[in-house]
């Protein structure tokens, strides 16, 4: 209010308009900023009363300043989008991605159709591609542009960098493949390996206001899983391992045991970099490793955050229980039997999905925790029958709706968006922990509930940095060599960087999954 009231003495142009046409009362109202709102209303009307004429100039200058802006965009982002696709084409031609193996991913065995090929304008249901500031650009290099081109083993250019704008990602949706399940596994209680579906929970469906104490049981009826044990890729590899002939390049000249995929991944590290270009407070570093054709994506854990889990405080410990016990409240391991809210929670057990698809031209198999399934015998297949859980501080006041809409929404939507499942169940709770009203959220609607929140996060926006920022992957990430990483940082309001480390401590590939690989043909199972 200080800086407006500053602002609008100083004799900036009250009608001024933002890409999208705003004013800046516009803003303020779709923000809930009646004091906002009251003060620029009375302040135009002086100014429409003394100076009629002097108005109606300053609205065709907005209206020219804005049609500047949008045009500004416009350039910069096609100049992004040249040079993505001049890093596309380098790839391709240094060997990094093959056309003929990708061409061929999914169409083998009927699991992917040709009618899911539109899964994502289904399930997303937003391709507005409105324009919101100037930019200038997004990939941005140091040095001279007209150097030459890292070939694989070469050390590539660490100048190179990629701008996280969201102005720049605000382009059509891109192509992203309905996910298909190519399996699952369990980690049990003491967090052991099964390549199996042991640890499935089915949902149970409670009242509306079901008054569940999330609290109950934190101080004598909780296991905690270790997290100071760092497992990197370690399941997923496992997973891998196990299941290789389902994975392996068929009828393409390829080495018959290399993977027909060009990352691996968790869920949890996509949806990182779904929701980067709307992150405001926490960066992250991922390692890149290139072996036998395929970049491996493993998270680094930042110092920030080292830190900020050294000096939890309690309370913040106990809530992150919640969620662990909502769990516990909805859902039985059986198909037909009953939560138990009185048995000991152990957060070592976790029931994860492997699934495979592709975001534009990446071949994609990544694995992501589920909660529970549907308990429905006809219920559709894996993953559409799964449900995510979740907890948050029930909505009293509109301003607390709006942060929901566009900081909970997105991370909630991004997570379940990736491996197609569609919907969410949210417990609402007091500040006691006690849950006092259940929603349930379908991916496919949140976008229309964000509709109405000023220049709220886009699904655009994130599928297509996520796109970009793999092909940057790719581009960078040359040498095929297991004991070689590929360093990528990014801090909130930066770009990401990336550095290369050879036989570091930041290697994650372990030994037993390098040699298994490299020594013998995968067993073709059934
Ligand atoms: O080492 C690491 N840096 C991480 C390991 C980070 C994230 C996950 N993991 C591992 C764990 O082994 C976990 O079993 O991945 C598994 C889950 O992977 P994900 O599905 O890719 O992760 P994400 O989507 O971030 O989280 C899904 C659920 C969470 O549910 P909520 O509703 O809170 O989003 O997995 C749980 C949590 O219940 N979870 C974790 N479990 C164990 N270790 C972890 C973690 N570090 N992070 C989230
Ligand atoms: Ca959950």
């Amino acid at each position: 209010m200080h800086i407006l009231s500053f602002l609008v003495n100083f004799g900036v142009n009250l009608f001024a308009l933002d890409n999208e046409s705003h004013t800046a009362m516009d803003v303020a109202a779709s923000r809930d900023r009646m004091d906002c709102v009251r003060f620029l209303d009375a302040a135009s009307s002086q100014q429409t009363n003394q100076n009629p004429k002097k108005v109606a100039n300053l609205k065709k200058e907005a209206i020219k300043e804005a049609e500047k802006g949008i045009q500004l965009c416009e350039k910069v982002k096609k100049k992004h989008q040249s040079k993505m696709d001049k890093m596309q084409h380098r790839a391709d031609n240094t060997g990094s991605v093959s056309e003929a193996s990708m061409a061929s991913a999914f169409s083998k065995g009927g699991t992917m159709s040709g009618i899911n090929e539109q899964f994502s304008k289904l399930i997303a249901a937003d391709k507005s591609g409105s324009l919101t500031a100037r930019v200038k650009g997004t990939l941005q290099k140091n040095r001279p542009q007209n150097q030459s081109v890292p070939s694989r083993g070469q050390n590539p250019d660490s100048s190179l960098s990629l701008s996280t704008r969201r102005e720049l990602y605000e382009r059509d949706f891109p192509v992203y493949k309905q996910p298909v399940e190519v399996g699952c596994f369990s980690l049990d209680s003491e967090r052991r390996f099964f390549n199996d579906g042991r640890q499935m929970r089915y949902y149970v469906e409670p009242d509306r206001s079901p008054n569940f104490d999330l609290r109950d049981g934190y101080k004598d009826r909780f296991i905690k899983r270790d997290d100071s044990v760092k497992e990197k890729l370690d399941h997923m590899l496992r997973w891998i391992l196990a299941n290789r002939s389902k994975l392996s390049a068929r009828g393409t000249t390829a080495s018959s045991c290399d993977l027909d995929i060009d990352f691996v991944t968790w869920r949890g590290h996509l949806t990182k970099l779904l929701t980067a270009p709307y992150e405001t407070r926490e960066g992250w570093q991922l390692a890149v490793t290139r072996f036998r054709g395929t970049l491996y994506i493993s998270e680094v854990e930042t110092e920030a955050a080292r830190r900020d889990q050294e000096n939890r405080t309690e309370r913040h410990e106990e809530m992150m229980y919640w969620g662990y016990k909502f769990e516990q409240y909805t859902c039985a391991d059986t198909v037909h039997g009953q939560p138990d809210p009185g048995g000991v929670l152990n957060t070592n057990e976790a029931f994860c999905t492997v699934v495979q698809t592709r975001l534009a031209d990446h071949r994609l198999l990544f694995s992501g925790e589920v909660d529970c399934r549907d308990k429905d015998p006809n219920a559709p297949a894996a993953p559409a029958c799964y449900i995510e859980l979740k907890t948050s501080a029930e909505i009293c006041t509109p301003k607390q709706r709006s942060n929901f809409h566009r900081f909970k929404l997105l991370k909630w939507w991004a997570q379940s968006f990736l491996p197609g499942v569609p919907r969410v169940v949210a417990g609402f709770r007091d500040e006691e922990g006690v849950v006092v009203a259940m929603e349930t959220f379908p991916i496919s609607k949140i976008s229309h509930l964000i509709k109405n929140e000023h220049n709220c996060w886009k699904p655009t926006v994130c599928m297509n940095f996520c796109s970009d920022f793999l092909s940057f992957v790719k581009h960078i990430a040359t040498e095929d060599n297991p004991s070689v990483v590929y360093l990528l940082s990014w801090e909130p309001r930066r770009d990401v960087t990336f550095s290369v480390h050879r036989d570091s401590p930041y290697c994650f590939l372990p030994h037993w999954f390098v040699e298994e690989m490299t020594s013998s043909q995968p067993s073709h199972q059934s």
